[in-house]
């Protein structure tokens, strides 16, 4: 817990104080959530709503409200090294894109960044 509180204060420095998401309590797993990769700095989890065979989020711990926000110092939005772990798991499986939705426009709807990763059948492009 103690960390959580870290992560917090470190986010209200740099981004003003984020609104918590429900993304905050699958971090702190006062909500239940199928987590299948954690570590100090970022979580996956399965969505909620599946929109293919695969599809997970990977998020920072720390609460950055969208990838336009993001900090030159936040390492933790050096999201790529995760993806090279959280592949390693699912070898064999088609993964096949990672869509990162920014702001009203970009249809992202809880403000806790946050990269989609899909697979296991056709994609389409471009993206609806
Ligand atoms: P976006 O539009 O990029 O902000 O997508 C947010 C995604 O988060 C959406 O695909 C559904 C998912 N989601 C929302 N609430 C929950 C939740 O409580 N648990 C899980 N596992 N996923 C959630």
């Amino acid at each position: 817990a103690g960390d959580e509180v870290r992560l917090a204060e470190e986010a209200s420095r740099k981004y003003g104080s984020p609104t918590p998401t429900i993304f905050s309590k699958v971090i702190d797993k006062s909500i239940p959530a199928d987590i299948i990769y954690e570590d100090e700095k970022c979580l996956a989890f399965r969505d909620i709503s599946p929109q293919a065979p695969v599809h997970f989020l990977v998020i920072p711990r720390v609460p950055i409200p969208r990838i336009s926000e993001a900090r030159d110092d936040d390492a933790e939005v050096n999201l790529a090294i995760y993806f090279l772990i959280l592949a390693d798991p699912f070898q064999g499986i088609f993964l096949s894109s990672a869509v990162i939705n920014d702001g009203k426009h970009g249809s992202q709807s809880v403000y806790h960044l946050h990269v989609h990763v899909l697979g296991g059948r056709q994609m389409a492009w471009p993206p609806g």
